[in-house]
């Protein structure tokens, strides 16, 4: 686009944008970072949040229980190498990468096609103009609110990057489900994300299932003393050898529903993985287990604050990374350079 149309668009631009940018500092609505916008595909793509909707709709009026699916695929995008769409790459030229990283195991393989399914209704729609991590982004907050949770609205304008995250990084930035509220607070404050963001998002519990691998750590060799004896016992029936290859559950009481009812199973020792119990277990997060567990309306305000914030962790955007044509594989067209100022990715150098 020539400079001077540019300029002709932002001008107006600028206007709605400092009229907007006041409406919401009365509403208070969470800041953003530069380079995304409340409003991002308003002309290059109207349809798109309806797009996604209307399509998750069906699929989720099939089965509900892929909304679970589609919000974990946003936590593991965001949380290794920021919310750019890693998580999707399959294979790579040099060794494992993040979906081949132990915790992706557990990925389920429907979200990677609902995500790829939704960028060719949008592209088919739109063109080549919206990336797989903000479609991520997209399906995970529709997943909430399909599921019963809070409908809210959230930035736009991420890239895709242009390489692969690495298994070793997958592994060191998101927690297991045997570690303590110590262990889980420091990966989260290393991202900037308190207490309270954790608790929150932790809260997404309240949906999807479990292996029993995630958490025969309180089964064997002997039961966790913080279990429920008789949620305890069910789990065993469940999960009779350590090795069992079986699911069960998050939220023993709405298990495919977006509510605070996971607070309450963490009240009644019927959290399934320690990092779920331990939250109410150590002294640091039990008060805003039990404040969420009273008040929904009070989980779900936190829990929209700490999934904006999340879902801006580390983003691309400008001319950083690109636009991928197939969220599962990198543009043809373009590759890494083997070095990069400041280390960043986002340098294409072929056309
Ligand atoms: C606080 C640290 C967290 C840990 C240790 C953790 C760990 C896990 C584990 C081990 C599973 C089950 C995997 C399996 O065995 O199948 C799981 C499932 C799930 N997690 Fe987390 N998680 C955490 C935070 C989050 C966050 C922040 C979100 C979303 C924002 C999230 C969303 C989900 C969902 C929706 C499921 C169910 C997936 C399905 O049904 O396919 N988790 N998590
Ligand atoms: C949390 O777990 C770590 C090991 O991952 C351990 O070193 C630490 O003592 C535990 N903290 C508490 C408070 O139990
Ligand atoms: C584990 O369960 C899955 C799905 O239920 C099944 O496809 C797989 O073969 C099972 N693996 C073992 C070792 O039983
Ligand atoms: C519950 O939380 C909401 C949102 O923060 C708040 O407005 C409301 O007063 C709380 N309700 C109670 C009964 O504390
Ligand atoms: C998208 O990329 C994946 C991974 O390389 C590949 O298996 C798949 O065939 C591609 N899809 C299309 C339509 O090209
Ligand atoms: C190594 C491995 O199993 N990787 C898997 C990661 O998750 C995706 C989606 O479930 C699978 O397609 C990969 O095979």
């Amino acid at each position: 686009m020539a400079v001077s149309k540019v300029f002709l668009v932002l001008l107006p631009l600028a206007f709605v944008v400092a009229i907007s940018t006041i409406a919401r500092a009365q509403t208070s609505e969470p800041p953003i970072v530069k380079g995304l916008s409340w409003s991002f595909y308003e002309s290059s793509c109207p349809d798109l949040e309806e797009i996604v909707r209307n399509r998750l709709k069906q699929v989720f009026k099939k089965d509900i229980t892929q909304a679970a699916g589609l919000l974990r695929v946003h936590f593991h995008d965001c949380f290794v190498q920021g919310c750019d769409g890693s998580v999707l790459l399959e294979g790579s030229a040099s060794g494992p990468d993040e979906k081949d990283a132990p915790p992706n195991l557990t990925l389920r393989p429907e979200a990677f096609e609902i995500i790829e399914d939704l960028r060719k209704r949008v592209h088919k729609k739109c063109g080549h103009t919206v990336s797989c991590s903000d479609i991520t982004a997209l399906a995970a907050r529709d997943s909430v609110f399909l599921a019963g949770g809070p409908l809210y609205p959230i930035p736009l304008g991420r890239r895709d990057s242009l390489n692969f995250a690495t298994r070793d990084a997958t592994l060191a930035n998101l927690p297991g489900p045997t570690s303590n509220t110590s262990d889980l607070m420091k990966a989260f404050t290393n991202k900037n994300l308190d207490a309270t963001d954790l608790v929150a998002l932790s809260g997404s519990h309240t949906i999807g299932i479990s292996h029993c691998s995630s958490f025969s750590n309180r089964l064997f060799p002997s039961q966790d003393p913080t279990l429920d004896k008789t949620f305890a016992k069910n789990l065993y029936k469940t999960c009779p050898t350590s090795n069992a290859n079986a699911t069960t559950v998050l939220d023993i009481l709405t298990p495919n529903a977006f509510d605070n009812k996971y607070y309450v199973d963490l009240i009644n020792r019927q959290g399934l993985f320690t990092s779920d119990q331990d939250l109410f277990t150590d002294k640091q997060t039990r008060s805003i287990v039990t404040s969420f567990a009273a008040n929904q309306s009070l989980f779900f305000e936190k829990f929209v604050l700490a999934m904006i914030k999340m879902g801006q962790m580390s983003v691309l955007t400008g001319v950083q990374g690109d636009i991928r044509a197939n969220c599962s594989a990198r543009n043809p067209s373009r590759f890494v350079v083997p070095f990069g100022g400041g280390g960043q990715e986002g340098v294409a150098a072929s056309f």
